[in-house]
């Protein structure tokens, strides 16, 4: 266990350190020479960092703005974030079931492990992707804990830890697994899936995409000239500063420089309009760091990674962070899934206080971005602009519903967070309808849902289903040859 826990806690849950090792494993596997393998892992893990350098930094410099609605307001109100997530479940879990929750490294190893077995015999799972995101399976984690304990508070110890090491192990072995085509698509071949916290969401939207492609007049975001003084839009670094230049400058005009200065994000006789200015623009920055992060370790992972898939595990993928895709498809269609998914946010909270909801929402940085930026990217790669616009802002709506509705009902809400992600505004409170409602059948129903899906995309493509993971420019070979028979 001591062996364990010094894994668990400075390689499966640091990701960047996790990535690297594969790497390094990868390039050994291939029998490259040393220096190539440490070189390898070195520029993994700070291409890793790098992309932590940008995610944090974004996470950091606008999750306070978004809170600072709530206090400026003086609301009563729960936060959709996977941090707030996590503290509300470890502020509340004692108090609503008597229960603290130490197990979470023995639950990552037993889901970790669970999930390379199903990769490991995906003759028979079709599972083809294994999770490397251990900082979300963290918030995960504790997410799923308060769900199970909601639907059987009087389950002991082993078998909640048991039941769900299977259930996360499987949403994150067939969450990831849904994502490599669709994926494989976007990168064009770069031989990843998503490991993160809307893998549904992005698959569902994607596949509705598809319905926008055959309309000529939609074309993709980075097909479009804008002419004129419009073409500054062209420019995605331009486009972003202008874009978020409104968007937040709104929010800091509505907060305004009183509030500011007395929460301390500006100082005594700052100037507001710099103020504004620069706040706006550091996002265009941090995405930059972001996408030159993912530049950097992409190209090693996809080339060590064969190592791995030629002996270990035959044929599987490595699932990273979403924001590893930000750095393909469109570099609009980021800023756009933001905005649009902010939109239906926006109006959605605007509803719950109209209606007299007994919860409110803030929106949170992290559901905001991450989820609707990557439904953008993808619906855009598989659709074109109308789906990249449409897609976010339905989402955005149905995060904050479905996370006030789930979070009121289990009780969370008053511990002031939920984790918000789309996954865990969907997917995991119909889960726990199921077992609430049916008990133990209901966890065998998950269970097989889980199971069926990946059977399902076999079954839709058995010649190409597994030849896309594992050898992309063959399988678009293949969809040549079908296209000139057909
Ligand atoms: C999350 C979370 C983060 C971010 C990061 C995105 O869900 O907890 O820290 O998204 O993984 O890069």
């Amino acid at each position: 266990m001591g062996i364990w826990d010094y894994f668990a806690q400075n390689i499966l849950t640091q990701p960047a350190f996790l990535i690297g090792f594969i790497v390094l494993i990868g390039y050994l596997l291939l029998k490259k020479p040393l220096y190539e393998c440490i070189s390898g892992f070195l520029k993994a893990t700070v291409g890793y960092l790098i992309l932590n350098v940008g995610s944090v930094g974004l996470v950091t410099s606008f999750r306070p703005i978004l809170v600072g609605l709530k206090e400026r307001f003086h609301l009563s109100a729960m936060v959709t974030d996977p941090y707030f997530g996590q503290n509300a479940v470890t502020a509340g879990i004692e108090k609503t079931f008597g229960r603290t929750f130490g197990d979470t490294m023995l639950l990552l190893l037993i889901a970790f492990i669970f999930n390379i077995l199903l990769v490991r015999f995906k003759k028979y799972t079709k599972l083809r992707a294994v999770f490397t995101t251990g900082n979300v399976q963290v918030q995960q984690a504790a997410t799923a804990f308060w769900l199970l304990l909601f639907c059987f508070p009087d389950m002991g110890r082993l078998p909640i830890l048991f039941i769900m090491g299977v259930i996360l192990g499987l949403y994150w072995a067939v969450g990831s697994n849904l994502t490599v085509g669709i994926t494989q698509d976007l990168t064009e071949g770069a031989s990843f899936a998503i490991a993160h916290q809307q893998m549904f969401g992005i698959y569902i939207f994607a596949r509705l995409a598809e319905r926008f492609k055959s309309k000529k007049s939609n074309k993709r975001l980075e097909d479009i000239e804008l002419p004129g003084f419009l073409s500054m839009f062209n420019d995605n670094m331009v486009a972003t500063s202008i874009l978020m230049l409104f968007f937040f400058g709104i929010i800091l005009v509505v907060l305004g420089p009183d509030y500011l200065i007395q929460a301390k994000f500006m100082e005594e006789g700052q100037s507001f309009v710099f103020y504004i200015l620069e706040t706006s623009l550091m996002f265009a920055v941090y995405l930059a760091i972001l996408q030159l992060g993912v530049r950097t370790f992409v190209a090693e992972l996809t080339e060590s990674f064969q190592g791995i898939s030629n002996t270990l595990l035959p044929g599987a993928v490595p699932g990273i962070d979403i924001a590893a895709t930000f750095a393909f498809g469109s570099p609009n269609a980021v800023t756009i899934g933001f905005l649009m998914g902010s939109l239906g946010q926006f109006l959605m909270i605007v509803l719950l206080i109209v209606l007299k909801s007994p919860t409110i929402v803030v929106a949170g940085f992290i559901p905001l971005f991450f989820d609707n930026a990557a439904i953008a990217v993808y619906a855009n790669n598989r659709g074109g602009i109308k789906a990249a616009v449409l897609f976010p802002f339905i989402s955005g709506i149905i995060q904050v519903l479905g996370s006030a509705l789930i979070a009121t009902w289990i009780g969370l809400a008053q511990y002031g967070g939920y984790i918000g992600m789309f996954d865990w505004a969907t997917v995991w409170p119909f889960f726990t309808v199921l077992m609430k409602y049916a008990g133990y059948v209901g966890i065998g129903l998950v269970v097989l849902i889980l199971v069926i899906i990946p059977q399902l995309q076999y079954r839709a493509d058995p010649e190409g289903y597994f030849l896309k993971a594992e050898d992309y420019d063959k399988w678009l070979e293949l969809q040549e040859q079908k296209a000139g028979q057909a």
